[in-house]
């Protein structure tokens, strides 16, 4: 792989890379994950709930997926092996990973979650358009993306198809920008129809589109209609993988295993400093937290800095929720991503909560207050059509009033002032 056009990129939000596949290999890719999507069918035939159809989520998904791997429960299915161990190493090779290193933020390009795209096995149809955006816990997505526009993505997200694939549809730019006011119009009366400005992303078997998932995209079509098997993954600075089992790289070349081991190390590390972070927060210590912000990201000016207190805010909020005795009683959009992981925004998972005191967690989350009250909805309730979102106490957009950093972190750490030791 030369150059890939960065420009280019950070322009539209999206760059399409022809033939990053050979033929020897894309025939190896799909033998292997024929045998991948078997043993996948046997874990969900054994997941299936008591009103699911036979074959589980096989025969009900609108996008049916082969994850590698899993949180879940696997059924003691053992995925990838010695002959299928490619699907992982084609992530690591020059032409992906190394275009990956170019396009984000700094040279740090850990997979994330890997996994192939399958069409329904009905006619399910269109889904609606959205950007792969959750304000509830990211936090709203003009700070995401004037981070982005500063330093470059901190995750890029990929579909390389095993088949032709025309479904993923993108608005070139909109990566970059709030949905105009037609766009909103649109999406309010049908998420799920053609957007104005909106273009199919036409690949043939063995191109790649590489994207930003803040960009409004659409999958036009889960049906029949087409055989769909599409490989899909990403690359992070943050890896949102534990790593943590990592007996697939014994059937990998050593270099390969090796850089599953430093990501494992990465996240340890990336964990650690974001305890930090939140310590510093905790006893308003102003210059080793933004020490500490400067290891997380260290290409990251303001603006990114800015988001990355967002995300610690959102961090602070989820070690409170899950100290409260009534945690039961928090409403369940909040609980689902609390309970979640979401490491390429700072998201350890529940366990991170185990490194605080219910004292700490408490104090560290009321001095994010200054943050938390401009990112709450003055209304009690916002909405924004194409998130990954439905009506909820926070802006989606834009929080109340800008904020510069140095505002933040004088108000965020004024708890100095009660610590005369600082
Ligand atoms: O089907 C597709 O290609 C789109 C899937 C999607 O929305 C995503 O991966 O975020
Ligand atoms: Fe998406």
């Amino acid at each position: 792989m030369g150059t890939v056009d960065r420009e280019l990129f950070m322009q539209n939000g999206y760059l399409v890379l022809r033939d990053v596949v050979s033929s020897d290999e894309l025939n190896q890719l799909r033998t292997s994950y024929e045998v991948l999507l078997d043993r996948q069918k046997e874990i969900w035939t054994a997941g299936r709930g008591p009103d699911d159809p036979p074959g589980g989520a096989w025969d009900s998904a609108p996008q049916p997926r082969v994850q590698l791997f899993s949180w879940d429960d696997q059924a003691g299915v053992q995925m990838v092996d010695e002959s299928t161990i490619n699907v992982v190493e084609f992530w690591l090779s020059e032409d992906i990973k190394g275009a990956a290193e170019q396009l984000l933020s700094m040279p740090v390009a850990a997979s994330s979650e890997i996994s192939l795209m399958c069409n329904p096995t009905f006619d399910y149809g269109p889904a609606p358009w959205h950007r792969d955006v959750h304000p509830i816990d990211m936090g709203p997505m003009a700070s995401m993306q004037e981070a982005l526009v500063e330093h470059g993505p901190t995750y890029v997200q990929w579909n390389v198809p095993l088949y032709d694939d025309d479904v993923l549809w993108v608005v070139p730019g909109s990566h970059a920008r709030l949905n105009t006011d037609v766009e909103d119009r649109h999406l309010r009366k049908d998420p799920r129809v053609p957007l104005p400005g909106g273009v199919p992303v036409e690949l043939a078997a063995g191109d790649a589109i590489v994207y930003i998932n803040y960009i409004l995209h659409w999958g036009s079509d889960y049906s029949t209609r087409a055989f769909r098997r599409t490989m899909t993954s990403g690359h992070t600075i943050f890896p949102s993988w534990s790593w943590q089992d990592l007996v697939f790289t014994h059937y990998m070349a050593t270099e390969s295993g090796a850089l599953f081991e430093g990501w494992a190390r990465r996240v340890e590390h990336l964990k650690a400093t974001t305890e930090r972070c939140l310590r510093a927060v905790l006893v308003g210590d102003r210059r080793g937290y933004l020490e500490s912000l400067k290891v997380l990201h260290p290409v990251a000016g303001p603006k990114g800095q800015l988001q990355l207190t967002i995300w610690l805010c959102k961090a602070a909020m989820m070690l409170h929720l899950l100290k409260r005795s009534d945690y039961h009683d928090v409403p369940w959009d909040f609980r689902r991503r609390t309970e979640g992981r979401h490491g390429i925004t700072l998201n350890w998972g529940p366990a991170f909560a185990e490194r605080f005191t219910k004292r700490e967690a408490d104090t560290i989350w009321a001095h994010f207050n200054p943050l938390e009250d401009r990112l709450k909805a003055a209304a009690g309730e916002d909405y924004v059509p194409g998130y990954q979102s439905g009506p909820i106490p926070y802006y989606l957009e834009a929080m109340r009033e800008p904020l510069a950093l140095e505002e933040l972190t004088a108000c965020v750490l004024s708890s100095a002032r009660l610590h005369p030791s600082e």
